[in-house]
């Protein structure tokens, strides 16, 4: 190594080092919070990456874990997101549109046909313009979604196999005006309720059924309560990693990006995980009982076309939103 070289990697190895130490004596211990059971995908690759950050920070960022909603459901961890109280959560981008709109547009029913579609979206244009619409309102998006999955309906009257059967059908979705819609467009009666509350809604019959991916749906041990499952897919699903705008903007910006590759990293192999789980759980969820059809995805179609579904939604999503979700998916009306 010739003189003037060392001594770049001299200052660059030591401005790298210096937030790191001294970040370790100003100690940044947060608080990340979430819905999934702790065998879930989702959580496994989320704590992994708190714990690659402790390892590649000295310590000097520690991220404690609160999974399976033992800190609220969604909303309100959102809410004590948005107030400091916790500094991370993993969210379904879905239910953030209650604080960012735009952020719902993946939810536009029967619109992404397969994985490539979602990440070539999500990690692409229009992931950008949400993300953008994510930091405006004081939240930092991590760049790489964690999947949540392609979603199925189950329920405990009968197998839905076209839209018609919907019809009336007491249905428990996340808190979203998407879900909410799509669902009353199909002529179901959605009621929103957290995840954190809906095992005891099915079992008490406060609804007839619910929707999620398959994973979930084992994991919470849905088929204790559920007897149908209508492999529909209406609709994929896929979590932001959030992080509060005041705690991220605390750290120097080696730490930031320390956090950031670490929660990018395992994102990238979750999305791999969590694929491999929802398609490899419909044997395991017929052995306990729960059975499946498969659907009539025209009739869903058409009934979403019907009621003005796609319509409506194209109205109000801001107009590069839209045209960035339908060159990615094709048309959808
Ligand atoms: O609440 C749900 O249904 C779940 C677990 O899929 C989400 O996180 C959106």
């Amino acid at each position: 190594m010739d003189k003037r070289s060392f001594l770049k990697f001299g200052i660059a190895a030591g401005t790298a080092g210096f937030s790191i130490g001294a970040a370790a004596k100003s100690n940044f211990k947060f608080k990340y919070a979430h819905n999934a059971p702790t065998d879930h995908p989702l959580h496994i690759h989320a704590a992994r990456a708190c714990e690659k950050i402790a390892q590649r920070t000295n310590n000097a960022v520690q991220i404690d874990v609160f999974p399976n909603n033992q800190l609220g459901g969604d909303t309100e961890m959102l809410g004590q997101l948005r107030a400091g109280a916790i500094q991370f959560q993993t969210l379904s981008t879905l239910i953030l549109s209650n604080v960012v709109p735009s952020s719902s547009i993946s939810g536009v029913g029967f619109a992404f046909k397969n994985y490539d579609e979602v990440w070539a979206a999500m990690d692409g244009k229009l992931g950008g313009l949400i993300r953008a619409d994510i930091e405006k309102a004081g939240l930092v998006p991590m760049e790489k979604m964690y999947d949540n999955g392609f979603r199925q309906i189950t329920n405990n009257v009968k197998p839905i196999v076209t839209a018609r059967d919907l019809e009336g059908l007491k249905i428990r979705v996340p808190v979203s005006p998407m879900w909410l819609s799509l669902f009353k467009s199909l002529g179901a009666a959605p009621t929103s309720i957290n995840w954190s509350d809906t095992y005891v809604a099915l079992q008490t019959k406060v609804v007839d059924g619910q929707e999620n991916p398959l994973g979930f749906i084992n994991l919470a041990k849905l088929y204790e309560v559920q007897q149908f499952c209508s492999k529909s897919n209406h609709m994929w699903d896929g979590m932001w990693f959030l992080a509060n705008g005041k705690a991220w903007a605390s750290m120097p910006e080696d730490l930031r990006k320390v956090c950031a590759d670490a929660f990018n990293e395992e994102a990238i192999a979750q999305r791999k995980t969590n694929e491999n789980l929802n398609n490899n759980t419909e044997q395991t969820l017929r052995g306990k009982g729960l059975k499946f059809n498969d659907v009539d995805v025209a009739s869903f179609k058409a009934q979403l076309r019907s009621s003005g579904f796609y319509a409506d939604w194209k109205e109000k999503f801001p107009k590069e939103i839209w045209a960035a979700f339908e060159s990615a998916t094709g048309a959808t009306s």
